[in-house]
């Protein structure tokens, strides 16, 4: 069954968003050290446009388990180029850091928005940043820095637990003066997650809808993608051999209703969202119109 999409930033629930990813990192597990030359991200950027992104979302800091950070000045000095260039493409560009430093800097170069993996947690000024500035912000759902996240993967419930700790960020964000329709959520899949956690979160996202915000799902190139359906000693697909993986979860994510898909593959998502649109406008039974009503 497909749920129309839900309305939020730059959409009017009409279809699903693909936000396209530019990580200029030297050490980002899916693509780390492609593109980390500033020039090289504005043209991978640009290519990612052409391919069809609805949104660009620009990190100075990879997030991969057991990732050190980098400095504030460095991942300025990664970044803020780069927005810089993109914004002017046309596209809104969205900033993918947990500093406010970084997501000042990021807005004033021309960012639309803001793409917080700890949902505001890791940063005491960023929701009062980003209330000021009135932008979309993106709660991502985080318990601790990517150096020892995965000791932190114990759930009694996990769709229960993400969707609690999920609205208290969301209750967080009010208080701090952030306006409700300018949120949205995302699961935080591969964030403190087994691959089991990662399925159950995706299998039940219409329990995260509930929130009442839209919902960002970033399943791209994640390491649960390269080892399902891999006997047992088999090596898991590298990360680039999981796009087309990476478009099923999209299809799936649309038809729950998800606002955008991150990912790092856009001319494939691109393509499996225009089969389900071509199918839903042939009558395909089931579709319902599921959260398209904030
Ligand atoms: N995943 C990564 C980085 N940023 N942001 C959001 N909102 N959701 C995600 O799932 C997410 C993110 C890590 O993946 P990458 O290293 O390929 O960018």
């Amino acid at each position: 069954m497909t749920a129309a999409p839900h309305r939020g930033p730059w959409s009017d629930g009409s279809r699903t968003l693909v936000m396209g990813v530019v990580n200029v990192t030297p050490d980002s597990f899916s693509d780390g050290g492609s593109w980390f030359e500033p020039e090289a991200a504005v043209e991978h950027g640009r290519a990612l446009v052409a391919d069809g992104a609805d949104l660009i979302d620009i990190g100075g800091e990879s997030t991969r388990p057991g990732a050190q950070r980098p400095s504030v000045s460095e991942e300025l000095r990664r970044t803020i180029p780069v927005v810089g260039e993109l914004a002017s493409t046309g596209v809104p560009v969205s900033i993918d850091t947990m500093r406010a430093e970084v997501a000042a800097a990021a807005l004033d170069a021309g960012a639309a928005m803001v793409n917080d993996v700890s949902g505001g947690l890791a940063d005491p000024d960023m929701l009062a940043l980003v209330a000021e500035r009135h932008v979309p912000f993106i709660a991502m759902h985080w318990r601790g820095h990517s150096v020892d996240m995965q000791s932190r993967a114990a759930y009694a419930d996990v769709v229960a637990d993400v969707r609690r700790e999920l609205s208290e960020r969301v209750d967080a964000a009010l208080s701090a003066g952030v306006a409700a329709e300018l949120l949205v959520l995302d699961p935080g899949l591969g964030f403190a997650k087994t691959a089991q956690h990662n399925w159950s979160l995706l299998a039940q996202l219409p329990a995260l809808h509930t929130l009442g915000c839209p919902i960002l799902v970033g399943a791209s190139r994640k390491a649960f993608l390269g080892t399902v359906g891999r006997s047992p000693g088999q090596p898991p697909r590298p990360p680039q051999e999981r796009d087309v993986a990476t478009a099923v979860t999209t299809v799936h994510a649309a038809q729950a209703g998800a606002w955008a898909v991150r990912v790092h593959d856009v001319r494939g998502s691109r393509a499996a969202l225009d089969v389900l649109a071509a199918m839903d406008e042939a009558g395909r039974p089931g579709r319902v119109d599921g959260g398209g009503s904030s």
